[in-house]
């Protein structure tokens, strides 16, 4: 087999660019001639977890269904892609344990919630606010930030980094490890 596969995970808040890293880093990995798939948690959710609500119990579920299909495409050689808050760091850490070896690759897009609130690119941290979402995740529900992960993206000093950027980075430690 040519391709080594692994799970990319990308954390982080509602809003602080875990889609839009997503399609860049795709893109970035098929211009290398490299298979990815994206599992994008707004997008599950309006398939295989549109059973699950935004409860606890029902985001452990949806995280660990998502871990367990994203298992299986790395299995099969493709770099996935799974891209959700998954604000629990139990519920990351038992997808980490689905995939040993250095095959599950963290991502925490670290950008403070007023940047994320600001964007607010549907609008909904207006609507936590106004009481009219409860269990909003960083307003009325919590964030568990990751302490160990393998990649940190931050905004650098008052400029942000581009999408492109941030995908180079993620690129360039998927080469030092083997996987490109
Ligand atoms: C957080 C919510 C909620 C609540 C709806 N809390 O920015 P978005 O809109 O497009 O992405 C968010 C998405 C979160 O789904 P995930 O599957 O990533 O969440 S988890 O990993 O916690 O299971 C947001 C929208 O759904 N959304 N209600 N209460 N985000």
């Amino acid at each position: 087999l040519q391709q080594k596969g692994c799970v990319i995970w990308i954390t982080g808040l509602s809003g602080s660019g875990k889609s839009t890293l997503a399609c860049a880093l795709s893109r970035g990995l098929h211009s290398r001639g490299k298979l990815t798939y994206i599992l994008d948690g707004d997008n599950v959710r309006h398939g295989l977890n549109s059973d699950l609500s935004f409860r606890a119990e029902d985001r452990a579920e949806n995280i660990r269904r998502i871990g367990e299909v994203a298992k299986l495409f790395a299995d099969s050689g493709l770099i996935c892609i799974a891209s959700l808050i998954s604000p629990y760091r139990k519920d990351r850490s038992a997808c980490r344990a689905m995939l040993p070896g250095g095959d599950f690759i963290e991502v925490f897009m670290d950008v403070p919630l007023q940047v994320c609130e600001a964007r607010d690119p549907k609008g909904l941290y207006k609507l936590a606010r106004a009481g009219k979402i409860k269990g909003f995740t960083g307003i009325d529900d919590p964030y568990e930030p990751p302490l160990d992960c393998e990649i940190v993206l931050q905004q650098k000093g008052s400029k942000c980094a581009s999408p492109c950027e941030m995908a180079e980075e993620v690129i360039g430690f998927l080469e030092e490890k083997g996987y490109l």
